[in-house]
């Protein structure tokens, strides 16, 4: 069953540029690509081809974080609902919502009733969930939600009980700043004993990280170059990708992995709906995404300064993944 045939639309206060993404796209270029060292935000990954590219990279056997986060998933999915009792489940970022499956499976064990609320800014992504979760469990009511994360926290007091699901080590994919600014909005909408179960990839043998990210059938390297083949579609860009290569490497000090673009031969970034061209070097290298590693415990004591405490972590055998089950502190504790 399903709540509407289209997902309900949620916005923050209107933007300037909402109307016209090609200018909100040149504007961030344009900032970042003015910066030193010079980034593009790394949303701008995942038009339709990004996310086709990004499904495949998960199905990459170097990229063992998906089937790592599933099999947890598979084998816990049981206990966190104990943990939880019957609550509404929400996920930020849903996708297809492949991997949420093991957990639905047990929510709603037994004929329980279940509402599953999936977040997400790409309505084809939405349509997908909502099929295949439809077709796996009739029972389960389906809402859509198109939204930024940011956009959907009002919906945590609207569902309470309610766990929110954060898997596939998104997070990994803020800077302090965006991490700061995402665990307060969390913690400030969470109902006290509401839920967030959360999947993070953890810091590992620089070898192996690496090799998830610079995959030998160039699926990654592929991913990189598409936000510059973007650039070129949708801003007029004039970028030569042959002259574009993928980085990715480990920062130990910084526990991430850092993507870049390096430009082999120097070219002109042409920002069409800005007027402006912005020149890069030969060799010069622009910061495309962060992939954050992290320590448990390091996590969990970070995770309590938000008032989330840490009901059960659950790993696999090489602890290479771990997702966590939080809880929002009760009242007066
Ligand atoms: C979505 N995110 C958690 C992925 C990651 O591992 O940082 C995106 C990705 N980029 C390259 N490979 C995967």
């Amino acid at each position: 069953m399903s709540d509407s045939k289209s997902a309900v639309s949620l916005s923050s206060a209107a933007c300037a540029d909402a109307g016209n993404p090609a200018l909100e796209f040149a504007r961030s270029v344009a900032l970042g690509l003015s910066d030193t060292p010079r980034w593009i935000p790394s949303r701008y990954l995942y038009d339709a081809r990004g996310s086709e590219l990004f499904e495949l990279i998960c199905e990459q056997p170097e990229y063992y974080l998906t089937r790592t986060e599933e099999a947890i998933l598979a084998a816990r999915a049981r206990e966190i609902r104990e943990i939880t009792g019957d609550v509404t489940v929400i996920e930020l970022g849903s996708g297809t919502a492949l991997k949420t499956r093991h957990l639905l499976r047990w929510y709603s064990e037994g004929g329980a009733e279940l509402s599953y609320v999936a977040v997400d800014v790409s309505p084809s992504a939405l349509q997908a969930a909502q099929a295949s979760i439809s077709a796996a469990f009739p029972p389960v009511r389906f809402i859509g939600v198109e939204a930024t994360y940011e956009d959907s926290f009002s919906l945590f007091k609207e569902y309470s009980p309610c766990l929110v699901l954060f898997l596939g080590s998104n997070v990994g994919n803020f800077n302090h700043a965006e991490s700061i600014g995402f665990w307060r909005g969390v913690s400030d909408h969470l109902e006290p004993g509401d839920f967030f179960l959360l999947g993070v990839d953890l810091v590992k043998d620089p070898a192996v990280l690496e090799a998830a990210y610079n995959d030998r059938a160039g699926i990654t390297a592929e991913f990189t170059k598409n936000l510059f083949a973007r650039m070129n579609r949708e801003l007029d860009a004039g970028l030569d990708l042959g002259a574009i290569e993928h980085v990715a490497r480990y920062n130990r000090e910084w526990q991430r992995i850092e993507t870049f673009a390096r430009f082999s031969r120097s070219q002109t970034v042409h920002l069409r709906p800005l007027g402006l061209d912005i020149p890069l070097r030969a060799g010069e290298q622009v910061m495309v995404e962060i992939s954050r590693k992290f320590v448990i415990e390091d996590l969990t004591r970070y995770l309590g300064c938000f008032g989330l405490e840490t009901r059960a972590v659950f790993t696999d055998e090489r602890r290479w993944f771990a997702v966590l089950l939080l809880q929002k502190r009760m009242e007066g504790r």
